[in-house]
């Protein structure tokens, strides 16, 4: 037993020669991650790197395009041709994130149909807050204030993950969030300062309903979060999640006095020590429940995806073939 294992072959050196050459190229990468420098798609970088950004990425990818189902829900009821076109517009935009974000995806190697595959199987994520249904006009307008506000205070750390195409891909996503944002804002000052009392009424019952899931937006607590230690130390994340949840909290409350509503939480207050408003307990058992596929308006949102999916089979096949008709003119010319 003991010869044999002292006993070296050809293969065994090799093996150990692999791992040595490996061990070196994942210290040359770490190396670089703490030197701040941007990893681009041609780089090496160690498997758990490129899977993470993979699951990361894909996620927010199909977060967009599910993201367009609440609000293109709304573009037929819209109450004027402003908001009508404005709404038209912000839908089309979180369509165009979800392509760049699925570009910046396919540069690590997962082809867009395994990516929706995953999706359409159930077996892929997105984000939790777009299983709620939008009940009225007055959710059109909260989700531009709170969902698209928790985006960007996620995202805009984003632009400095250390995967360049992921970050290239995020200071443009940031931009046109930041302009949702205050259009979803804009929209509610109208209601509450213009509003009639029913309309007032409707918008503090969207934030009622939107408040507690927007804070859920930003993932579990950090000590619960398995990915964000690994996250945080490959440059991938640059906040924690709570981190990012109490900047969201001290940044929006001031907007919600401003536009005169209340959030459902009786536990929050100013905290004059620590400079932050501190906020009561988040339902950890219905965040969990949704994003394990049981939220109000989980199956739908799937089964909308799926059925726009198929329905678009002809389109994904003529632009197919138009794409191979050109090609084959250009190698004729
Ligand atoms: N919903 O270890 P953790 C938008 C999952 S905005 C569902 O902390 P991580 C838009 C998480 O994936 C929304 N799942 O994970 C705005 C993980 O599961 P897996 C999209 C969630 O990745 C307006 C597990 O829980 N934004 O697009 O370190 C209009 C443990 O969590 C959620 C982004 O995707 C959730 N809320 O941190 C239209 C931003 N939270 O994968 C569209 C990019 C956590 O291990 N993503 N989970 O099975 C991120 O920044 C991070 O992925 C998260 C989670 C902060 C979301």
């Amino acid at each position: 037993m003991y010869t044999q294992a002292m006993s070296v072959g050809p293969q065994d050196v090799a093996a150990q020669t692999k791992s040595a050459e490996e061990a070196a190229r994942e210290a040359a990468f770490e190396a670089r991650i703490d030197a701040g420098d941007f990893i681009e798609a041609k780089d090496w970088m160690p498997e758990h790197y490129r899977k993470t950004l993979v699951r990361q990425i894909s996620q927010h990818a199909h977060s967009e395009i599910v993201g367009m189902l609440p609000e293109g829900n709304w573009i037929t009821r819209a109450p004027t041709l402003k908001r009508k076109a404005i709404l038209l517009a912000k839908v089309q935009d979180e369509g165009g994130h979800g392509l760049y974000l699925y570009s910046a995806a396919e540069t690590l190697g997962t082809s867009r149909d395994q990516m929706l595959a995953a999706l359409h199987s159930g077996k892929a994520k997105y984000s939790s807050i777009f299983n709620y249904p939008t009940l009225t006009w007055a959710d059109i307008g909260v989700v531009g204030w709170l969902v698209d506000g928790a985006a960007i205070m996620n995202q805009v750390p984003l632009c400095r993950c250390s995967f360049a195409p992921y970050a290239r891909a995020m200071i443009r996503v940031c931009r046109e969030e930041s302009f949702h944002q205050r259009q979803g804002y804009e929209s509610l000052l109208v209601m509450m300062r213009e509003g009639t009392a029913e309309q007032k009424a409707m918008v503090q019952d969207a934030v009622n309903r939107w408040w507690w899931p927007s804070l859920m937006m930003f993932g579990p607590a950090d000590k619960d979060s398995p990915n964000s230690e690994q996250s945080m130390r490959w440059g991938i994340k640059r906040i924690s999640n709570d981190d990012l949840r109490q900047k969201f909290v001290d940044a929006t409350i001031p907007q919600a006095e401003v536009l005169g509503i209340t959030v459902p939480d009786p536990d929050l207050k100013w905290n004059a020590q620590t400079e932050h408003y501190d906020f009561g307990a988040i339902d950890w058992a219905e965040f969990w429940r949704v994003v394990g596929g049981d939220g109000p308006c989980n199956r739908e949102r799937l089964a909308t995806r799926v059925k726009a999916w198929d329905e678009g089979a002809w389109v994904r096949e003529a632009a197919l073939a138009h794409a191979r008709k050109h090609m084959n003119k250009e190698q004729v010319a």
